[in-house]
């Protein structure tokens, strides 16, 4: 089955976004990959014409943290969205269910309890190669599709606030 590259958009699809201001939570488990993914999104927002000063980046300790990471940032700041960004790793316990549900659960609710847009930024995978693959490997970088996602929502909800 072919895996669409989580890093190719069509840049021109992407809303001009110099005055917004997004929040990313990140979690530390799987460093090595969540550090790719916060560079794909940093990157990403500051191409699309976000500035430095306008991203701000908390760390949550796993995956599980994120929700409340967001929500924190959600209550204390003036954001345009929130990211989050995270990658569960399938082991030998159902752990793994139990963290994406949760996850999944808790992004999705903080979407319809705020108004502004929580992104999906966690790569569940079955093991620790697919997830390099879409940290920056041969599928992209999942952080960039967040990103993206982040800025589409946002600008959408200026044009109908507007
Ligand atoms: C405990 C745990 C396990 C087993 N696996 C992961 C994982 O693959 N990815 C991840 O982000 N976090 C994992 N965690 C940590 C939990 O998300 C959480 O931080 C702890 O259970 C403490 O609440």
């Amino acid at each position: 089955m072919a895996t669409t590259n989580l890093s190719s958009y069509n840049p021109e699809s992407v809303p001009d976004a110099h005055e917004m201001r997004f929040g990313i939570v990140v979690s530390d488990w799987n460093n090595d990959i969540t550090s790719s993914l916060l560079k794909g999104a940093e990157k990403t927002l500051k191409k699309h014409g976000v500035s430095g000063k306008d991203i701000v980046v908390k760390h949550v300790p796993g995956s599980f943290e994120l929700t409340l990471g967001a929500q924190f940032l959600a209550e204390y700041d003036d954001l345009d969205g929130v990211i989050c960004l995270g990658c569960v790793i399938r082991g030998e316990t159902p752990h793994f269910t139990y963290i994406c549900q949760s996850v999944t659960q808790g992004i999705t609710q903080l979407n319809l309890d705020y108004n502004i847009p929580f992104i999906f930024g966690v790569l569940t995978t079955e093991d620790h190669q697919q997830a390099l693959e879409r940290a920056g490997g041969k599928h992209g970088n999942k952080g960039v599709e967040a990103a993206v996602a982040a800025i589409k929502m946002a600008a959408l909800q200026r044009e109908i606030e507007n």
